[in-house]
């Protein structure tokens, strides 16, 4: 059992039926009546990878996997064949642990950046990440660091109310990393667990990210040397390649610790999921999968490829 109590694979299931329908449905049509898989086929299901957002790339080194593994079989059945697509796709997303959760909040206050463009979900992430820490019995504080926008902050702070979690806030236009600075401190005061902050996702160039980011992270840094603990990059499941290029956007100005994938509801772009792990490495670590507060899931690769392909 992992920290939080919040895995609901019948939601995630109904979330990716469209990826399924894209993916599986295509597959099974491919295989279906075919005794033995045979190389033509082999491609056939190679073309339907790629056009599911997996990518080119991941692709290949599946079916180059699955061939040899076949090679190898006797049973080259369709089952057998489906069976080995999902393994090497569990495989993508599978990261050397990453450690106990549960030790890693013994630092205290365990400090989230929370980074990604406009719209990507950010701020409902975070609403809902405070739920799940505050359910799990740690007592949260989120900073309302997105000071760009007018709404911004009354966004945050209904989520704060929602999860019942504290907020610090300041006007619109006030430095991002002073209301960082700010949030740390009460948290360090205060005795705070777990410390969650807000980012804009609005801005103009790369060089104006790196440099929001970059004072964010050395002004925590005076109140918590290591701060913070894990920056995570928030993407828009929906927007397929792009979020891809997001991935590696933020990549290059930032180290980013673990992924948030968003609006997996409903989105027929699930297969990115696996692109973005194989060409990051960078471990996805929880998925949204609505708009309400309970629509968070840690993300579980055996779950995930199980939602998208078993019956
Ligand atoms: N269906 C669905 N909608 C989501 C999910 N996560 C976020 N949203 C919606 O996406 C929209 C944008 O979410 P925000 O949390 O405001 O995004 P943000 O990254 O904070 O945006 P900015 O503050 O403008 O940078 C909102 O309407 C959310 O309700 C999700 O997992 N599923
Ligand atoms: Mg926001």
């Amino acid at each position: 059992m992992g920290l939080f109590n919040n895995l609901n694979f019948d939601k995630l299931k109904s979330g990716l039926q469209k990826t399924r329908n894209k993916l599986v449905n295509t597959i099974t049509e491919a295989i279906s009546g075919k005794a033995v898989i045979d190389d033509k086929t082999l491609d056939e299901i190679e073309e339907i990878l790629i056009t599911s957002d997996i990518g080119f790339e991941t692709t290949e080194k599946i079916i180059e996997n699955a061939r040899v593994k076949l090679k190898k079989e006797k049973d080259r059945s369709d089952i057998n064949i489906i069976q080995t697509v999902k393994d090497e796709l569990t495989e993508v997303l599978m990261f050397e642990n990453s450690g106990d959760e549960v030790e890693a909040l013994k630092t205290k206050p365990y400090i989230i950046l929370v980074v990604g463009i406009k719209g990507a979900g950010k701020t409902t992430t975070i609403g809902k990440l405070a739920h799940n820490y505050k359910k799990a019995g740690y007592n949260v504080i989120v900073g309302a660091a997105d000071t760009f926008r007018a709404a911004a902050n009354e966004q945050l702070e209904i989520w704060a109310k929602r999860a019942g979690v504290e907020i610090i806030q300041k006007n619109q236009g006030a430095d991002p990393s002073s209301v960082a600075f700010d949030t740390v401190e009460k948290a360090v005061k205060g005795n705070y667990d777990v410390v969650l902050i807000d980012t804009a996702g609005r801005l103009h160039n790369k060089a104006n990210l790196m440099d929001e980011l970059g004072k964010i992270k050395r002004v925590i840094g005076k109140v918590v040397p290591d701060a913070p603990n894990e920056t995570l990059l928030v993407l828009d499941g929906n927007t397929g390649q792009n979020a891809l290029v997001q991935a590696d956007e933020f990549s290059k100005v930032t180290d980013i610790s673990g992924l948030v994938i968003t609006k997996l509801d409903g989105t027929a772009k699930g297969g990115v999921v696996f692109q973005i792990c194989a060409k990051q490495r960078i471990p996805v670590k929880f998925i949204g999968v609505g708009e309400g507060i309970d629509d968070l899931q840690t993300f579980d690769p055996k779950m995930f490829v199980s939602a998208i392909f078993d019956n």
